[in-house]
C-alpha cells in the first residue's frame, strides 16, 4: 500500500509539470529510475498480496466443503472413479451424500481438475448431472438451466437412444451424451456450506 501511495504521489507531481518546465526539482533520469523503483516495489506487493489472496480463498474452499467432497472453483464436488453405476443410480449415490450429480458452472474446469487431481486414472467417462427429457431434445442440468452448446465434445450430442450426459476426461469441451444404462465413473456435487 505503502508503494501504491508513493506512486501515485509521484505520478501526480509529474503529470502536473509541462514538459520542459523550469520547476522540475530532479533531473529527468533520476525521476525515471525512481519511477522504475517504484513499479518493481509495487510489483511485488501485488505479487505478495496475490499470493496471500489465494492461499486464504484455498484454506477457505476447504473449509467450506463437507468432506469427501473438495474444492474446486468455488464449488464443490467428489469424484468416484471406484464404482461403475448407472446414471440413476449414480444420482441416487449422490443424493444419499447431500448432493445429486455434479453441474459444474464450468464444465472444462472440472475437466481440468480431474486431470490434475487424479493423473493416473484412466476412467474416461463420469456421469455428471445432466440429461434429455423425453420429448424434445431439451437437454438441461439438474437445476432445469439449459446445458451450453459450447460445452459438448466434438459431433455431441450423437445418439438416438443417449438421454444422459458424461464428461469425457480426454476432451476438449468434454460432454458427450451416452445411454443411461450404461455403467460408469461419476462426479456428483454438494452445495458449499456456508460458515456460522
Ligand atoms: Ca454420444
Amino acid at each position: 500500500m505503502i508503494a501504491i501511495k508513493a506512486l501515485v504521489e509521484l505520478l501526480t507531481e509529474d503529470g502536473g509539470a509541462a514538459a520542459g518546465a523550469g520547476d522540475a526539482k530532479k533531473p529527468e533520469g533520476e525521476q525515471e529510475s525512481e519511477l522504475a523503483a517504484l513499479m518493481k516495489d509495487l510489483a511485488s506487493a501485488v505479487r505478495n498480496n496475490t499470493k496471500a489472496l489465494l492461499t486464504t480463498m484455498e484454506e477457505k474452499e476447504e473449509l467450506q466443503c463437507a468432506p469427501p467432497f473438495f474444492a474446486a472453483g468455488g464449488e464443490c464436488f467428489y469424484v468416484n472413479n471406484r464404482k461403475r453405476l448407472t446414471w440413476v443410480e449414480a444420482q441416487t449415490f449422490c443424493r444419499g451424500l447431500g448432493g445429486d450429480l455434479a453441474e459444474p458452472d464450468r464444465v472444462n474446469m472440472l475437466r481440468a481438475v480431474l486431470l490434475q487431481k487424479y493423473p493416473a486414472d484412466e476412467n474416461q467417462f463420469f456421469w455428471v448431472g445432466a440429461s434429455v427429457n423425453g420429448t424434445g431434445k431439451a437437454w438441461k442440468w439438474v437445476s432445469g438451466r439449459n446445458v451450453s452448446r459450447g460445452d459438448w465434445g466434438t459431433d455431441q450430442p450423437d445418439g438416438g437412444n443417449e438421454n444422459c450426459v458424461v464428461l469425457s476426461r480426454d476432451e476438449f469441451p468434454a460432454l458427450h451424451d451416452s445411454p443411461c444404462y450404461t455403467q460408469t465413473m461419476f462426479i456428483c456435487e454438494k452445495a458449499v456450506v456456508i460458515p456460522n
